[in-house]
């Protein structure tokens, strides 16, 4: 696992400073220009820059040129939305053996040349969202857990409630947490999990929730650690690997919910041109098979997205806090099985 989190001033929430977009020492590769030109990229591009839709012939070709030399710059649309027809994606059904409450709402899309990728496209309701993100804020990031807080400011406690309460002396300590490590935890200087247990803070509703949603993609997993990112509107994460994992057989179960993002998928090596994928709250991205070992990056979050279903299902006061936030952060929640079982 060797995330890295790049914020707007440019300091990494991970420690081992590889950050692709910010180290100088790392050549430019398809999927650093790839990146730079999808951050380049404004919000508003998105409903305005429609004359060339991408058409089943070229859309591939014109994706990997615009991004790999940024000119002209391509707009959202090239981008792949599942929601809209697209050559290099196809639904496929669900798998037999996949839970009954999975049947009613997901649809569940391949990425053609992509082996073991699946997006699920809105497997969980506005309430389900609301739940995790509620549980993740106010139960997941409490003590023992470990959060990139911990190096300045030691176990903190309550940073929900105290956000809340707007009783944080210096500010809200919530606006920089940027992770959270569930369960196995990994640490992220030596780019290892640690070997000595700790009291199991992996949520077991979480570890369910996880391998029912591996199994409508068709795949197993006995989820073991999870990393929990916090984004801001201006935060990314660089292309990375996930390799710190002994078992590399299980497939990466990642959340998203509250803003949309672009997401970039590649190949094994940073030289094959990634492809860029919309997601929006709700979606879930399964990686396995060989996309298990594949570059994979979050070059954008799409600031004013947040869907309104997410505020028409805010049922208590705590979930209307809850959709306050979400309007201008996403959360991902990225589940991993750590050893072969
Ligand atoms: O935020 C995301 O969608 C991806 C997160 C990720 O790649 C990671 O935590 O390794």
């Amino acid at each position: 696992m060797t995330s890295k989190r790049k914020r707007k001033n440019g300091q990494n929430a991970g420690s081992s400073g590889d950050n692709l977009s910010g180290d100088p020492g790392v050549e430019a590769t398809a999927f650093k220009s790839a990146e730079k030109v999808v951050e380049r990229l404004q919000p508003s591009q998105r409903t305005r820059q429609r004359p060339h839709p991408p058409t089943a012939a070229n859309a591939s070709a014109q994706l990997y040129k615009c991004y790999k030399d940024g000119r002209p710059p391509p707009s959202f649309d090239q981008v792949i939305d599942v929601d809209r027809e697209h050559s290099e994606v196809e639904e496929v059904p669900l798998p037999e053996g996949t839970p009954e409450w999975l049947h009613s709402s997901t649809r569940v899309y391949l990425l053609r040349g992509v082996d073991g990728f699946r997006l699920l496209r809105s497997p969980l309701s506005a309430a389900q969202q609301l739940q995790l993100v509620e549980a993740a804020l106010s139960e997941w990031i409490e003590p023992p857990v470990i959060t990139n807080l911990n190096l300045h400011h030691g176990p903190c406690a309550r940073l929900w409630s105290r956000h809340r309460e707007q009783s944080d002396p210096d500010g809200s300590l919530l606006a920089r947490l940027s992770w959270a490590t569930l369960g196995q935890h990994y640490r992220w200087t030596e780019r290892a999990y640690e070997a000595e247990s700790r009291p199991d803070t992996f949520p077991p509703a979480l570890a369910q929730l996880t391998a029912e949603l591996a199994s409508a993609a068709g795949e197993a997993v006995h989820p073991q650690a999870a990393i929990v990112n916090f984004y801001g509107a201006d935060s990314t994460m660089g292309g990375h690997l996930d390799d710190a994992e002994p078992c590399q057989t299980a497939p990466i179960v990642s959340l998203s919910l509250g803003l949309d993002a672009i997401y970039l998928i590649g190949g094994p090596t940073k030289a094959e041109p990634p492809r860029a994928v919309w997601l929006r709250s709700g979606d879930v991205i399964i990686q396995g098979g060989e996309s298990r070992g594949f570059y994979h990056g979050v070059p954008r979050v799409v600031a004013g997205t947040l869907p309104p279903a997410l505020e028409q299902a805010a049922a208590t006061p705590g979930q209307r806090e809850v959709v306050a936030w979400l309007r201008e952060h996403r959360m991902n929640v990225n589940v991993r099985q750590v050893y072969p079982s």
